[in-house]
């Protein structure tokens, strides 16, 4: 605690009474949308408020109200559901949304374009479906992230199971979700409601997720609190448990950090729930209440500092915290394309760009995975690269799965090129009331002449990162990539270099307020040396450090940097 006074959300929650503020009431009242606490706590239900940005100006112009619409989040612990659960979530999205269904960066579904008067019909169908959206959004522990890939193997398996463990020790306990949304009875909000997360539940948003030391597709160093299993021939040795990481910064603010997550120590298996439980109670009763922007428990471990922090989940934890495996760089899947599963099943991985399933002119992803999940039944998991995984298949239901594809329109992964392939984008305009850039809806070209770029110089592909979001937020986790185009304001992007797709490394800001137009000029020396002078299989990242000089793997990157200087010119050299 910080002796200040509380923010204005630790009041809303508070005068909450366990997420229940009025927002019953206000469901079944002719208003068109929620006041500002109920708007705070609908978060924890999974939902947000928004509003057309598109249309913002011209009803503002008009003094009509804005068009108010909701977006709605499924948390869906490692990414796992049934081909069923799918196509109900799909049928929900025409007859409640916007007809859209979108893949997060962190394994969940949202939903956008909600109206008021859809929102709990929508809610209780995701319910029905025996999906949630509680703890989707909210200061409470988000959807837990873990491998999605179904490999059959043990060390896989235990990752969906430890997620969905977690998933439900730190699921908030209110009865206030059932009351509202499935017409579960009322009752009176006590202090013995919530035992765990007490009346004001966390001071920020607690991200979790479960990896693999033989695959980082979780991106585990940017989460507040990640459990490492360390695999040896194919059994989870334990975790080593990593503390403090989150990317979200604001710009021009030097006091604002991306920083990656640092080991605080090994744990044995069978207390990885519990040591998650543990630094999610020690961020709850340390954590800053008074500064939302400062409340995540990354801030608090730079505060503290590691040995602090460690020595308090000592004196809390009932096992030996032991000291961290040293691991070498984790490689990291996609997953995308046939692979085979150990039961003799494969499984498919599809491309979704900017994790949107929709159908466009002459690409209609939504049309064939309806098709392919009707037809064919088999499960669903969605990744943390916003795509989407079909499971249990044998090897003619593969063929009906490219097959379809094909014929909607859709690229197989072996036809992508690697800067699309590995692409991530967030939403921005025009549902995110942060967005000051576009970003879902401006990567499609920009790939476009990427892609033309690289396969001139031959580097089609060569790996690299490219993310893009609307806000210095880091939805799409841009701070970790090769290469990332961060909106700085409408039409001005700040171009961040060096990192990579093992995710242990942040980026330096490179260029300052770049138009959309010149995102390309701007990096395209810098291609051209790459193409030149790589080194094997280097991606973008690695060759940028390397020019650079830079040994040393970079944690931390603040709102306030200054673009990169030139160390050496970036032509090409001969
Ligand atoms: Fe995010 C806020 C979308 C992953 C950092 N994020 C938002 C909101 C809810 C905007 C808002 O507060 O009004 C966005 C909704 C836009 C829309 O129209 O849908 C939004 N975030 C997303 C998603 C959908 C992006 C995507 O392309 O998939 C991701 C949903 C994941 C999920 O299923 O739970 C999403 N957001 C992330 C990540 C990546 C991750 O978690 O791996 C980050 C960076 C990691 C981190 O948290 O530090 C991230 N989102 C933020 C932040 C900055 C938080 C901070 O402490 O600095 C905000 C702003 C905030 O919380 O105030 C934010
Ligand atoms: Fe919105 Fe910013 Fe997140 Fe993009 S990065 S979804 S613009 S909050």
């Amino acid at each position: 605690m910080t002796g200040k006074s509380e923010s204005k959300v630790e009041v809303a929650k508070r005068h909450g009474r366990h997420l229940r503020g009025t927002i019953a009431e206000t469901l079944t009242s002719e208003a068109t949308h929620f006041g500002h606490d109920d708007t705070a706590l609908l978060k924890f239900h999974g939902t947000y408020q928004q509003d057309d940005r598109d249309a913002r100006r011209a009803l503002e112009a008009a003094r009509v109200e804005k068009a108010y619409s909701f977006m709605v989040r499924v948390a869906i612990p490692a990414g796992a559901i049934t081909g069923e659960q799918y196509l109900d979530l799909e049928r929900i999205a025409d007859e409640h949304a916007n007809g859209t269904l979108r893949v997060t960066t962190r394994q969940g579904f949202q939903f956008h374009g909600v109206l008021k008067g859809d929102l709990k019909a929508a809610i209780a169908g995701i319910n029905r479906g025996l999906l949630t959206t509680i703890s989707a959004c909210g200061d409470v522990q988000r959807n837990v992230m873990g491998c999605s890939a179904p490999l059959g193997d043990a060390d896989h398996a235990a990752v969906r199971q430890v997620a969905e463990a977690l998933a439900l020790e730190l699921r908030p306990a209110t009865r206030a979700y059932h009351e509202i949304w499935l017409d579960g009875e009322k009752q009176v909000s006590t202090d013995a409601e919530e035992p765990f997360y007490q009346d004001r539940y966390l001071p920020r948003k607690f991200k979790t997720a479960v990896g693999l030391s033989t695959d980082n597709c979780v991106d585990i160093w940017s989460q507040d609190v990640g459990l490492l299993a360390i695999v040896r021939d194919g059994r989870i040795e334990g975790f080593n448990l990593l503390v403090g990481g989150g990317l979200g910064m604001t710009h021009n603010k030097a006091d604002t950090t991306a920083r990656l997550a640092e080991p605080l120590g090994f744990v044995p298996t069978e207390h990885g729930v519990e040591a998650v439980r543990l630094v999610a109670a020690i961020f709850r009763d340390h954590g800053n209440r008074s500064d939302r922007r400062h409340a995540r428990l990354k801030y608090l471990l730079a505060e503290w500092g590691i040995a602090r922090f460690r020595e308090e989940f000592r004196r809390r934890a009932s096992f030996a915290l032991g000291p961290a495996v040293e691991l070498p760089p984790l490689p990291f899947h996609d997953h995308l394309g046939p692979h085979r599963q150990s039961d003799g099943r494969w499984f498919y991985g599809v491309f979704v760009q900017s994790g949107r399933i929709v159908d466009t002119d002459g690409h209609a992803l939504k049309t064939a995975l309806h098709q392919i999940v009707t037809r064919l039944r088999p499960g669903v998991r969605l990744t943390a690269q916003q795509n989407l995984l079909l499971t249990g298949l044998d090897a003619d239901g593969i063929a009906t799965v490219e097959r379809t594809l094909g014929a909607h329109g859709v690229t197989l992964p072996a036809q992508l090129s690697a800067v699309r392939r590995f692409s991530m984008a967030c939403p921005a305009l025009p549902t995110c009331g942060l967005a000051v850039a576009e970003s879902e809806r401006a990567i499609p070209a920009l790939l476009d002449r990427f892609e033309a770029e690289l396969d001139a110089l031959g580097l089609r592909d060569a790996p690299l990162t490219l993310r893009m979001t609307g806000c210095p937020n880091g939805c799409a986790r841009p701070y970790t990539a090769d290469l990332a185009f961060v909106g700085r304001s409408l039409d001005l992007y700040n171009v961040y270099l060096g990192g990579g797709l093992a995710g242990d490394r942040l980026v330096d800001l490179y260029r300052a307020d770049v138009p959309t137009e010149e995102l390309l000029d701007t990096v395209r020396p810098l291609l051209a040396r790459w193409a030149a002078e790589r080194d094997g299989g280097e991606g973008l990242g690695d060759f940028y450090q390397r020019l650079m000089g830079i040994r040393a793997r970079r944690t931390t990157v603040t709102g306030r940097e200054l673009p990169t200087v030139d160390l050496i010119p970036l032509e090409v050299s001969r």
